[in-house]
């Protein structure tokens, strides 16, 4: 059969559009904002050599009066983060769900701008602090900007947006002394927690390894809330947009985060950045959960209320094109900082519901940016520019780009013709959904939202044994940081309502009880005069037991694709062993670092010279994904008299990371304390099994590499 003829795809101009406003450095003489050529920028103008500084000088003074005011308000929350361009291409038209374009034709390539960020921590904080990260996506599609402002969690904190500002004052730093930077084990939070039943359900997901993934590239994106998609005919469906990453879904160890914070708080900017550079674009699928209005109250949970996921074995994910991120920022402040975010950036097609944590979103985004970008014409600095035109009546404030002309700037108007015209929906005009909405005015929860639990026991549940375990482990962390015993005490009692086993876990490593009664001691989310039996939290009826798709146990483990691994070497080493390792490894488009005792070129047992890429000094084990030890008698026996190639092996064993070694090599394995962890006949096998290679095998460490961790090596907690 003839293939059909795909249609070309059109490149969009937004890129191009947003070069308009760049500057080289190369081609211009230095001049002052005015234009002036400047012929000294080494010194100020000064009544003689050795003279006080003039006033007069205006160009020392244009230049220290912006570098003064070169600081704008970071982000009240998600101030860290890093973003990068790219596009979506649509797999296949969704004409029957949606009418907005860019989920139409697949010839288009809609040019996008993705921000990752932590949500805690200051702009300058670290990386891999224990957090939510933001999984924020610009579409710049032809009918304007469709923000999707997402996270890698599906579910959130809290239900109505009322309870923002309480959230984020509760986990950021403590306001007396402003202790700890980028991280909720302190007191506030989990005061804050113990009272909001609400919130078990995140607290499962962020106690859990997501909340401290490997890469930017290695996370879901979920756009938590339900929206609704709405066709040519007006017909409504609710979805649930999911980002899945086509590298898998895959986190570090808690020990390991805390060290990369030390080693290098820039890992995961860098991670993006280096990945993009190197051409190996990161790529999620996009996919949707589509309800049909009739199933709406189909569920055991509310489709409004934020706390909730639609489990994917009641609606499976639909992958309908994929996101790749292609290119990085020219300048970070320019774009990363200045871009602006906000749920309520639609296109025609898609529509909010009434979630009432969303319904709060639409007013706080623009509010934002109006105290942190200054000026209600944010939209015209060139991230945040729609590549669709934008016409109409707004006019002036600060900083305003556009030179409008004419003299007419209202509507309706006959001096313009009437232009610039309203449109008709059937020519893209927006219109919201028609939902018909018949209440009183109330200041109450829904009863359908009351359910805290069930969903929060349904993620434990669903979890493999080490993850759970590393659950239990962030809890008896966190609150181990915590210094009032109460606190500790009523989140037990929450606990103990998702799992009773986890909640006499954490109480052990607590050295506490789990409460007999704690219903007594929560249930402070509803007003002063609510009646609290009406508002008391449940645990509603199960629909299933478990999720696959809850558990990165069961995420892609197939690609070994910009994984760092370390061969740790030195003069004498085996250059075969090296060679034939590195070139598979790189033929798998992993990155692979040569790590010896000084910077400069080693010399191999048969003379040739090898580049070393880091020395001891520069290297960490935490920040390679695999170690691997090359043959070479003279170089094992140097490496022996150092202290880090085994201090990095021992680390990479506790982190649960693939190690190989290579004959001469298994001297260092034995001369470790790992492998006095395991039974002393323990077979290669079975070693292999668990991720220690001791032949030297490229293929098996492959293998080893592509699996990530083999967290069943751990310790049990307490
Ligand atoms: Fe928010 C930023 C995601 C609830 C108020 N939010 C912000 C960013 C992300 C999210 C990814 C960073 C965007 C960027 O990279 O610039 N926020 C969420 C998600 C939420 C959520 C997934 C719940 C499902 N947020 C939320 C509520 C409020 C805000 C309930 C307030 C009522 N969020 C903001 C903000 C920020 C923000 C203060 C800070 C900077 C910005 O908006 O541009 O307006």
């Amino acid at each position: 059969m003839k293939e059909k003829k795909k249609a070309p795809i059109k490149k969009n101009k937004k890129i191009e559009d947003l070069s308009l406003n760049t500057v080289s450095t190369e081609d211009h003489f230095l001049t002052t904002n005015q234009g002036l050529r400047i012929n000294d920028n080494q010194n100020s103008l000064k009544a003689g050599v050795r003279g006080p500084t003039l006033l007069e000088d205006f160009i020392l003074r244009e230049k220290i009066t912006h570098f003064d005011h070169e600081r704008i308000p970071e982000r009240i929350v998600h101030a860290r983060g890093a973003g990068a361009h790219g596009v979506f291409q649509l797999y296949k038209p969704l004409k029957a769900y949606t009418k907005a374009k860019f989920l139409n034709d697949t010839t288009i390539q809609t040019p996008v701008f993705v921000r990752f960020s932590t949500v805690a921590g200051s702009r300058g904080s670290t990386d891999l602090a224990r957090d939510v990260r933001g999984f924020a996506v610009k579409f710049y599609t032809e009918e304007g900007n469709f923000d999707l402002v997402g996270n890698n969690i599906p579910v959130f904190f809290i239900q109505d947006a009322i309870k923002f500002p309480d959230l984020i004052h509760a986990v950021k730093p403590e306001p007396h002394n402003e202790i700890p930077q980028a991280a909720s084990a302190h007191d506030t939070f989990w005061d804050f927690i113990s009272l909001m039943p609400e919130s078990m359900h995140m607290i499962m997901w962020v106690m859990s390894d997501r909340a401290i993934p490997r890469s930017f590239r290695m996370m879901e994106g979920f756009g938590i809330h339900t929206f609704r998609l709405i066709n040519e005919q007006g017909k409504s469906v609710f979805v649930k947009f999911h980002f899945k990453p086509l590298l898998g879904v895959h986190s570090v160890a808690w020990d390991e985060a805390q060290k990369i914070s030390g080693k290098n708080s820039d890992f995961h900017r860098q991670d993006l950045f280096d990945a993009i550079e190197s051409g190996i674009f990161p790529e999620w699928e996009f996919g949707i959960q589509i309800i049909p209005e009739e199933d709406e109250h189909k569920f055991d949970f509310d489709l409004l209320d934020p706390t909730k996921i639609v489990p994917e074995e009641l609606v499976p994910v639909t992958p309908i094109g994929k996101l790749t991120l292609n290119r990085n920022p020219d300048n970070f402040f320019a774009e990363t900082e200045q871009i602006a975010f906000h749920p309520g950036h639609l296109v025609s097609g898609i529509d909010f519901t009434n979630d009432p944590l969303l319904q709060g979103r639409l007013f706080s985004y623009t509010d934002t940016q109006l105290s942190r970008l200054g000026s209600p014409n944010f939209h015209e600095i060139p991230i945040n520019r729609p590549i669709a035109p934008s016409h109409n009546n707004q006019r002036d404030a600060k900083m305003r780009q556009t030179i409008n002309k004419g003299r007419v700037a209202y509507d309706p108007n006959s001096l313009s013709f009437g232009c610039p015209f309203q449109a008709k929906i059937k020519e893209g005009g927006f219109a919201s959904y028609t939902e018909k909405i018949d209440g009183r005015k109330i200041r109450e929860r829904s009863p359908s939202f009351l359910d805290h639990f069930s969903q929060a026991t349904l993620f434990y549940k669903s979890q493999s044994e080490p993850e759970q375990n590393h659950i239990i482990n962030a809890l008896s962390f966190e609150l181990g940081k915590v210094t009032v015993e109460s606190i500790k005490i009523r989140t037990l009692g929450l606990l103990n309502q998702v799992d009773k086993t986890l909640a006499e876990k954490v109480a052990k490593a607590l050295g506490l009880k789990v409460p007999t009664k704690p219903e007594t001691l929560m249930n402070h989310s509803f007003g002063a005069d609510a009646d609290p039996k009406k508002f008391q939290s449940q645990k509603g009826k199960k629909t299933i037991e478990k999720s696959e798709a809850l558990s990165m146990a069961n995420t892609l483990k197939h690609s070994i694709k910009t994984r760092r691994i370390a061969i740790i070497t030195t003069d004498g080493c085996d250059e075969k062993s090296i060679e034939a390792m590195k070139k598979a490894l790189t033929e798998g488009d992993a990155v692979v670092k040569i790590v010896a005792p000084t910077l400069g070129k080693i010399k191999g047992k048969n003379g040739t010279f090898i580049d070393v890429d880091e020395s001891f000094l520069t290297f960490s084990s935490v920040l390679f994904d695999a170690l691997y030890f090359p043959s070479g008698a003279k170089a094992v026996k140097t490496l022996l008299d150092h202290m880090e190639p085994l201090n990095a092996l021992d680390e990479a064993y506790r982190h649960c990371k693939p190690i190989a070694f290579d004959e001469d090599a298994l001297e260092l394995w034995n001369a470790s304390y790992s492998s006095k962890d395991l039974p002393k006949k323990t077979a290669p096998k079975e070693l292999a099994a668990i991720g220690l290679i001791l032949n030297g095998s490229p293929k098996e460490f492959i293998k080893a590499i592509a699996k990530h961790r083999f967290w069943t090596r751990e310790k049990k907690p307490v």
